[in-house]
């Protein structure tokens, strides 16, 4: 039997949570996917290298130095050109990892597009959206947050063919709530379910991955309505800014921890130790088919 493997990303662990509790979960979810019977792969970029697997002390450097890149698919070229430390986002981490031949990955929420703050449709779309079109790994997250539009970034995975799989629930989640009122295109209850679908997917020779989208945890979820008004003045402000580019994202994610508190952050570690779990009994499972 070949030996199940979890991909983990490292930008949540450099721009997504807060030392030292980045360092502390990024340690906990690689022991929750040992203690289900598979091996942690957490993926970043040392001095130009691309690296699937990184040591103890590598992670502890991604989670503490100031300044990290975050390396999105445009960047893969300049770390490995000047020799850089990165912290890859769920597309790099999804290209890495299939260069490795790692077939599951483990995230938080994946980026997507972004709501319109003026006139028109927003033309900033996560490069995550196109990875998961051309680039062939199991993606588990908790949705997308809400600072996203849902509905706009739903559609562009149905017209780029991205299966979208709700894990024990019918509607695709928003990161910090259960819900978004947006159904997916099939629920899955058990990691062999997602296996399957899998194995068939590649049976018919078709590209690009799968995502798998997990609720948060009933104990840690934050309602919706409780959570809008911060989505809404973050992205208020990242308008009023001007920002851009890759800035958006970590901006919008340290605005709504700040307004919302220690309650966000604890709802964060949750869906990503629960992700943690879901990953590895998917990789076990489809270790076992294969
Ligand atoms: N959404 C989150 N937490 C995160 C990210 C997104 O709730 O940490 C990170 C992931 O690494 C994701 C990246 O791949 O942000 C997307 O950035 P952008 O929107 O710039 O593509
Ligand atoms: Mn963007």
């Amino acid at each position: 039997m070949q030996k199940a493997v979890v991909a983990l990303e490292s930008t949540v662990i450099s721009h997504g949570l807060p030392y030292p509790r980045n360092l502390h979960l990024a340690q906990e979810m690689e022991s929750i996917i040992r203690g289900l019977g598979a091996n942690p792969a957490t993926v970043g970029v040392i001095a130009g290298e691309f690296i699937a697997g990184l040591s103890p002390a590598q992670i502890e450097h991604l989670a503490t130095a100031q300044n990290v890149r975050k390396v999105s698919r445009r960047d893969l070229a300049i770390v490995a050109a000047r020799q850089e430390d990165g912290a890859t986002t769920v597309a790099t981490t999804m290209w890495i990892a299939q260069r490795a031949g790692i077939q599951v990955f483990a995230t938080g929420g994946i980026g997507g597009i972004h709501r319109h703050t003026g006139a028109g449709v927003s033309s900033d779309v996560s490069a995550d959206l196109q990875e998961l079109a051309q680039t062939g790994v199991i993606v588990v997250c908790a949705g997308a947050k809400a600072i996203l539009d849902l509905p706009a970034t739903l559609e562009y995975l149905e017209t780029h063919g991205v299966t979208v799989i709700g894990y024990g629930s019918d509607e695709f989640p928003a990161f910090y709530s259960r819900s978004s009122g947006l159904p997916v295109d099939v629920r899955c209850d058990r990691g062999e379910e997602v296996a399957a679908i899998w194995q068939a997917k590649r049976r018919l020779g078709l590209p690009g991955g799968l995502l798998v989208a997990v609720p948060v945890p009933v104990a840690d979820e934050i309602p919706g309505a409780e959570i809008e008004p911060a989505i809404g003045q973050a992205v208020a402000e990242a308008a009023a800014q001007g920002l851009r580019s890759a800035e958006v994202t970590p901006f919008l994610l340290r605005r709504i921890a700040e307004l919302t508190g220690e309650r966000s952050l604890r709802a964060n570690l949750a869906l990503l130790r629960n992700n943690a779990r879901v990953a590895a009994e998917i990789a076990v499972a489809l270790a076992k088919m294969n």
